[in-house]
């Protein structure tokens, strides 16, 4: 196999640095020991044509290899998964458990996290955040209770193997690391210690950070440094 390519920001706000979807990627391919690129994208780029012709919604990840470009960051840990040894069972029925904690993670577990984050960091100053979040709560928590149940005392969703199923249930949850709606599960805290424990995520994770080397696009710096000024005001 080539050397995969795989695209991130170059630049993000504080509060998602270490959460942007590429590190998914990028664990995934430290968990198999595959060696890969990171093409940067400055904020913005991401919506022109030529990085549109790889990922229609014009957002990261994406990743090429061999010829094939894909996107979304379930479809390229599930092939990272499917083309290295590590991430799936060996065994038929083990490897499509391990896909189906993958669906679980981003079509069951992750939307109620999404829906949170939004209301409390993306659109948080909006008048309709406040009055949803109790709802939203509801939901994350139960999810969150119906997972917990369902892991018990196990180290991992499908038993004493880790598999991309934890991988990506771990990146889901670890949105909530620190927050109260997770610490009322401590199975699935200590769920994401074990897994944010990993070498491979700290490899990941270092990377992604250390690849944050640009700026802001001006809009952006503008409201940051108006930020920053006020900082020091009193109402
Ligand atoms: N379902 C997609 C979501 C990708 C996504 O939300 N990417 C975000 C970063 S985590 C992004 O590129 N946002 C910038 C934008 O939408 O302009 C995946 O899992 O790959």
């Amino acid at each position: 196999m080539t050397r995969p390519v795989i695209t991130a920001f170059d630049w993000v706000p504080d509060f998602a640095r270490g959460q942007v979807r590429d590190l998914r990627v990028r664990w995934a391919l430290e968990e198999v020991g595959q060696p890969y690129d990171v093409r940067y994208l400055s904020q913005g780029e991401q919506k022109g044509a030529p990085h549109r012709a790889f990922q229609p919604f014009g957002q990261v990840p994406t990743y090429e290899a061999d010829g094939l470009t894909l996107f979304e960051s379930g479809a390229i840990v599930h092939h990272i998964a499917d083309t290295h040894d590590g991430l799936f069972p060996r065994d038929t029925n083990g490897r499509a458990r391990a896909i189906e904690w993958m669906f679980a993670a981003l079509n069951t577990v992750e939307p109620p996290i999404a829906d949170h984050a939004i209301a409390t960091l993306f659109e948080a100053d909006r008048p309709w955040s406040k009055p949803r979040l109790p709802s939203i709560l509801a939901r994350v928590d139960g999810r969150l209770s119906e997972l917990s149940a369902r892991l018990g005392d196990k180290d991992w969703l499908d038993g004493d193997t880790f598999t991309a199923g934890d991988l990506l249930m771990v990146a889901v949850l670890r949105v909530l690391d620190g927050d109260a709606a997770l610490a009322s599960y401590p199975n699935l805290v200590a769920y994401v210690a074990r897994g944010t424990a990993r070498p491979a995520f700290k490899r990941a994770l270092d990377a992604q950070l250390a690849g944050f080397t640009g700026s802001p696009p001006p809009a952006i710096a503008a409201w940051l440094e108006k930020q920053t000024s006020r900082q020091g005001e009193c109402a």
